[in-house]
């Protein structure tokens, strides 16, 4: 089934799936109103509601009572999607809310794939595509900084971006254009104007991809594992930063066994944390298996924290291990002891940046956490100062294409013994075609793949 066959009538639940008070079925197309309320104990009053009017009444599946629903309507041309539709409020439970479905499946609709109708409110003109990607930001965001980023967004703060960049190109394009038209006095000044143009199109262009790197690890967030010998004190760091006893914690080495999750807020960043088995050679075959997974898991680790006993030191094995790891910040635990060690030269053994922790006390967290942040973002350019970051695969991509035909063409008016302007003008007239496709202002087939196959179902 293909986002184009827009005049159907579609329908998917669009809450969590799961028990709850209330549930909320989205129907749109343009026979949706008339095969609701066929199913309705109140059919008349229902057909004669205006948009963006609620009814009360009986879901009725041949005369069977499914539920009692409160139905919101939306008429063509001002809805949502810019069609019809019905918003059927339902009770959360998951069997009613599969009937329903099923009645409706029954009845013409066809269950909706992700994004469609913000696909169908894009395709009628109601939202653009960079609207459509923030309110998929939105409802994805797992911290308060990334739903912040994306209001901004939902706000035409990206728009805006894209704005002063697509300016900057129809300046140059303006400059080539009269020069076009009025002949080769002026070659000279006109290409400085170009040049001055495409200079500014190609900083914003790059910083906008710079950009990338903090978006998208603001949206998709990192993983991060807590790895070390046994009885370092992995997993009561583990509950210190989580704030309750989630990890069972004894003096009994190899305590942990398999690898405990939570989701936590590194300072905007959204994070997988992991507590996992120590590290020691074992012959139990049951914490051998959680030592291979924690191997695995420090293999697909953005940073590891390496967490070492302070009263037992670090080890060359130790050393060796935080070395081989990507990104790793060594974490010094148990300095409230009085047996704890000092802190290993940075410079000689490990070549690591430490942090001294108790997780008894809660001593150096603050200081972990600023150090995890600080490597997390450590890949993201954080003099770029813009407004919005990007943070969508597609949007980058676009992008990048865009600097390096920004690239291409500063390099031939540098270079140009005889300037061609027609030829520039091709080549600012692409350039301009790829920046269709960055605001979605293109053939909706070409962006479907990687905008709204990504959505959720219902949206
Ligand atoms: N004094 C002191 N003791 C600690 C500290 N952190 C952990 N401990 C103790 O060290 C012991 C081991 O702690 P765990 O958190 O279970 O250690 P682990 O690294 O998860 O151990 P495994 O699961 O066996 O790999 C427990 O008795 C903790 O109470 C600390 O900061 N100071
Ligand atoms: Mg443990």
């Amino acid at each position: 089934m293909s986002y184009l066959a827009v005049d159907d009538d579609i329908c998917a639940l669009a809450t969590v799936p799961g028990v709850s008070a209330l549930a909320v079925v989205r129907c749109a197309g343009p026979h949706c109103i008339e095969k609701v309320a066929a199913c309705t104990s109140r059919q008349n009053a229902f057909m004669a509601l205006p948009g963006y009017r609620a009814l009360f009444a009986d879901l009725l599946d041949a005369s069977v009572l499914v539920d009692e629903c409160v139905f919101v309507v939306f008429r063509a041309p001002k809805s949502p999607t810019g069609q019809d539709g019905v918003d059927i409020m339902c009770h959360g439970g998951p069997v009613t809310v599969r009937k329903i479905m099923s009645l409706l499946v029954r009845n013409g609709f066809r269950e909706a794939l992700p994004g469609e109708f913000m696909f169908r409110a894009v395709y009628h003109g109601k939202i653009d595509v960079l609207k459509a990607e923030a309110v998929d930001e939105l409802v994805k965001a797992r911290t308060e900084s990334a739903q912040e980023e994306a209001i901004k967004k939902l706000k035409g703060g990206l728009k805006a971006e894209f704005e002063v960049l697509h300016s900057h190109l129809i300046a140059c394009a303006a400059a080539c254009a009269v020069q076009l038209d009025y002949g080769e006095e002026e070659a000279g000044e006109t290409i400085d104007v170009m040049t001055a143009e495409l200079e500014k199109a190609y900083t914003l262009c790059t910083e906008l991809a710079a950009s990338y790197a903090r978006g998208r690890l603001m949206q998709d967030g990192a993983l991060v594992v807590l790895a070390g010998k046994t009885n370092a004190g992995k997993s009561s760091l583990f509950n210190r930063i989580l704030k309750e006893e989630r990890s069972i914690v004894s003096d009994i080495h190899g305590t942990t066994r398999d690898y405990v999750e939570a989701a936590i807020d590194v300072h905007g960043i959204p994070v997988r944390l992991i507590d996992t088995a120590g590290l020691r050679d074992t012959t139990d075959s049951i914490e051998a298996e959680g030592v291979r997974r924690t191997e695995l898991l420090i293999d697909s680790a953005d940073v590891v924290l390496y967490v070492v006993d302070a009263t037992r030191g670090c080890t060359e094995e130790d050393a060796e291990r935080m070395q081989s790891f990507k990104r790793c910040i060594g974490v010094w635990n148990k300095v409230d002891s009085p047996d704890a060690l000092p802190v290993p030269d940075c410079n000689t053994q490990t070549a690591l940046q430490w942090v001294k922790t108790a997780a008894k006390t809660g001593s150096g967290e603050h200081e972990l956490m600023q150090a995890l942040y600080s490597m997390l973002i450590s890949d993201s350019n954080t003099s770029v100062v813009l407004n919005c970051s990007v943070s969508t695969r597609r949007h980058y991509e676009v992008l990048e294409r865009i600097v390096h035909l920004l690239e291409t063409l500063r390099e031939k008016l540098r270079c140009a013994k005889q300037h061609v302007f027609d030829m520039y003008y091709v080549d600012i007239e692409e350039i301009l075609a790829v920046y269709a496709e960055l605001v979605g202002d293109t053939d909706p087939e070409m962006i479907l793949d990687s905008v709204f196959s990504q959505f959720c179902v219902g949206k």
